[in-house]
């Protein structure tokens, strides 16, 4: 399934160094907790330093190092990334979404600072995304202007809204696999993929090794959210750090649901098939990215 490198390759030690320069260059990015109007900045600070995997900016790092990119260049992006994908989980949480109290092991941010911050601060994130890509530079293939469309399209109303809607629509209705896929495609994997098509765009990827990790990210997205279904039946809420059983709990379409839980596995297991086989032109070298493959595949929160 996997290149015999991926075994040897320390994926726990690679992870803890990449997460400790995010979170530094978070914290650069971000406003200090102390600026006027405080309790936004906290309340923004709260949710992103909460304890998340940091799974996407690690596809934005990886992804460039794949092709021969400098992390320096690559981090303004997987900030970005973070910062959607932190705003994403707050809005999801609330009260009129999901309305959850736990998330990446804490209260969530409407419990602490109360709806119309935790609405606020998901909004500065999502900004605030736009405002730290916007200072990256343009590489010779391309320019800022890829860069924030790219961004855009991933969280706009044709991708990650999208999923969010149908997801919303579906609840306690029957929902056919195909339709269970568009979510999935749009909710998780569009931003997974914009993930790593922003790291190879930050080392001038070539149109090949653009397509590959754009396909490379599409299956990793899918098997994530499936995988994530699975954990939602398969862990408890303390391991999860979030609400398990959630999806049971509000009939939610999920791949368990629909195909049981063997079933869902092997479809995990497929889609990261796909994923392994679309960096067959990077010829062993994506090191980094084969190995998140396996461990978001073998995850157990
Ligand atoms: C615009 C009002 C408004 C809301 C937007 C788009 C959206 C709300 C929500 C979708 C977010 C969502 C819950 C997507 C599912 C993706 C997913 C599995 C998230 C969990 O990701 P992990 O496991 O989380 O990487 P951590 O906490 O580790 O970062």
């Amino acid at each position: 399934m996997s290149s015999k490198n991926s075994h040897v390759f320390d994926l726990g030690s690679w992870v803890a160094a990449k997460t400790k320069a995010t979170d530094a260059a978070l914290d650069h990015f971000l406003p200090p907790a102390k600026t006027r109007p405080s309790t936004i900045h906290k309340a923004m600070r709260y949710s992103l330093f909460a304890g998340g995997k940091r799974m996407r900016p690690a596809l934005v790092l990886a992804a460039a190092e794949a092709c021969g990119g400098i992390e320096t260049q690559a981090m303004p992006l997987a900030c970005a990334v973070e910062c959607i994908h932190t705003y994403s989980l707050i809005h999801d949480d609330l009260p009129a979404m999901d309305d959850d109290d736990f998330r990446r092991g804490k209260p969530t941010n409407h419990k602490v600072f109360g709806e119309g911050i935790a609405v606020l601060a998901g909004d500065a994130l999502l900004t605030q995304a736009f405002e730290i890509a916007a200072q990256c530079q343009s590489w010779p293939r391309y320019s800022h202007q890829d860069v924030i469309l790219e961004l855009a399209r991933a969280s706009g109303s044709l991708h990650l809204i999208a999923g969010q809607v149908a997801d919303l629509e579906g609840e306690g209705k029957p929902v056919t696999a195909a339709q269970l896929r568009y979510i999935h495609e749009r909710k998780t994997s569009a931003l997974l993929c914009c993930a790593v098509r922003l790291g190879a765009m930050s080392a001038n990827a070539t149109p090949t090794q653009l397509s590959a990790l754009t396909d490379f990210g599409y299956h990793v997205g899918l098997a994530f959210q499936v995988i994530d279904d699975i954990l939602d039946v398969t862990q408890t809420s303390e391991q999860l750090g979030k609400t398990a059983g959630k999806d049971v709990a509000t009939q939610k379409a999920t791949y368990p649901a629909i195909l049981g839980l063997e079933r869902s596995k092997k479809v995990a297991r497929q889609l990261t098939d796909k994923a392994y086989a679309a960096l067959k032109p990077f010829r062993g070298r994506a090191l980094a990215l084969e190995a998140l493959a396996r461990y978001l595949l073998e995850r157990d929160r």
